[in-house]
Order: C-alpha cells, then sequence, then structure tokens
C-alpha cells in the first residue's frame, strides 16, 4: 500500500464517516459506579494473568462482555452504524502508576492482517478509570481521518516499556496533525472514525489509567480479517448475543 492512497481507500468518500466531520465524540458508556468496579475487576485479571494487555478481553470475562450491553453504548452504536453491530475486537491495556506506557500513533481499521470498511465501522475507547493527559489518556489527531488508511508497520520495541512485543503505527510520521489529549473520567468514552489516528503517552501519575478499545462493525464492513482472529460478538440486531461468555475464566 502506499501511504495515503490504497487502493480500498478510494472506494469511500469522506463525506461516509459514521461520527460526522470532527472524526469523534465523545459519550457516556457506563455510570461512574459501574466503572469503579469493573476497574477492581480489571486489575484483578491483569495480576492474576501477569499482562498490562489483555486482547479480546470480552471472549474472557463476564463482567467484561457485560460492559458490551450498556444502553448508552448501544444507542450510540444504533445510530452511528444501523441496527446491526458486532464487535470485532477488544483491547483492554491497564498503564500502571508512573510507568513507560505511551502507545504509538496509529489508525484502528488497518493493519497487517486487518482492513476495515470505514462507512460501515467504528471504533471506541472506555475511560474505566479517569484519563488524563498525566496518566496517558487518549490523544487524537485532529482531522487526521481525512487522510485516508495510511501504510502500517511495526514500531521497535521499547525495551523500557512495560508492554511487550512490537506495536503497530504509521510508516509515515508526516502525517501527524496536532494531538489532542481527550481528558475522561471514569464511564466515558470516545466514538471515533477508524481512520482517525491516535495515540497515548506514558503514565506519570501516581494512578492507575485503565481503558477499553473496541472495533465495531456492520454488516459487510470487514475487508480483511485474519482467520484466527477469534469469533465477532454481535451486540445489537436479530443476532445479537446475550451477554454473557461461555468460555468465561473468571
Ligand atoms: O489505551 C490506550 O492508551 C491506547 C489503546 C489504543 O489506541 C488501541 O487499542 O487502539
Amino acid at each position: 500500500m502506499k501511504a495515503g492512497q490504497p487502493s480500498q481507500e478510494r472506494r469511500f468518500s469522506f463525506s461516509e464517516c459514521p461520527v460526522g466531520d470532527a472524526g469523534f465524540i465523545r459519550f457516556p458508556w457506563l455510570p461512574p459506579a459501574t466503572a469503579a468496579t469493573i476497574a477492581t475487576e480489571c486489575l484483578r485479571a491483569t495480576a492474576q494473568l501477569g499482562t498490562y494487555v489483555l486482547p479480546n478481553v470480552h471472549l474472557k470475562f463476564r463482567w467484561a462482555s457485560q460492559m458490551l450491553s450498556s444502553p448508552s453504548l448501544l444507542s450510540t452504536l444504533n445510530t452511528l452504524l444501523g441496527p446491526d453491530v458486532a464487535v470485532e475486537n477488544t483491547f483492554l491495556i491497564a498503564k500502571p502508576p508512573h510507568s513507560v506506557s505511551a502507545v504509538p500513533p496509529h489508525q484502528d481499521g488497518t493493519n497487517d492482517t486487518l482492513l476495515l470498511d470505514p462507512a460501515k465501522s467504528g471504533a471506541s475507547w472506555l475511560a474505566i478509570a479517569d484519563a488524563t493527559l498525566c496518566n496517558g489518556c487518549r490523544r487524537i489527531y485532529t482531522g487526521s481521518h481525512r487522510f485516508g488508511y495510511l501504510a502500517f508497520c511495526r514500531a521497535a520495541r521499547d525495551p523500557t516499556s512495560v508492554f511487550n512485543g512490537t506495536p503497530g503505527t504509521i510508516a509515515d510520521q508526516a502525517h501527524l496533525t496536532v494531538a489532542k489529549a481527550c481528558d475522561l473520567t471514569a464511564g466515558q468514552a470516545l466514538a471515533f472514525d477508524v481512520r482517525l489516528i491516535h495515540d497515548s503517552l506514558s503514565n506519570e501519575s501516581p494512578d492507575w489509567r485503565i481503558g477499553l478499545n473496541i472495533r465495531l462493525v456492520a454488516p459487510g464492513a470487514v475487508l480483511k480479517r485474519d482467520a484466527s482472529a477469534g469469533p465477532m460478538w454481535a451486540v445489537t440486531g436479530s443476532s445479537a448475543r446475550v451477554p454473557y461468555a461461555p468460555d468465561a475464566t473468571l
């Protein structure tokens, strides 16, 4: 793919962005008290599993699948994406206090194994604990969804980071515009265009920063997806599952 002009992108006009021109909206997802209870579960899970990054947490934990049935979330999804919406992936990140824990700039709708139609998909980020610039909240690059999908690459591993592995990022950093920090209180969320470039900085505070990222798809949104990516979890529409994971481990 050439930076800025993948062939698939030419099929999408900018006006098809489900969240409107800004590329993102804020909405309330959970009551603060529910978020506080879930934060406790998240920290228990990270301690038990020995990791700060939990992929597809909704397939593993009942408390995580239940978050996906929040009435506020479902009505936001129906407004943005129509009656049939499924979760393609969830990704929970807990940043410990005073940790090197930055996430490099990337777009959620494309990586080396995935391509989502931006007109039929969206991403959301839920603050499970208060998120501030100091503790590593989500930052968005304002208007960057207008670039379309950009070439994807793997960043070098930072040996000082609490995260293992080589995170995905955009190859051409010249596309980075002005980063806007999105402070959220626990229970608040962002819904954003899957092309919107975003990142987060390290946690420099004495508190945990806990957030859940989800990718959401309407019918026909998935243009490429790895066979090993796990089942998609329908949350609204006729095939929606009850919010209980049969393979829950907690
Ligand atoms: O939780 C974060 O700080 C960033 C996570 C993120 O951007 C993602 O999972 O796509």
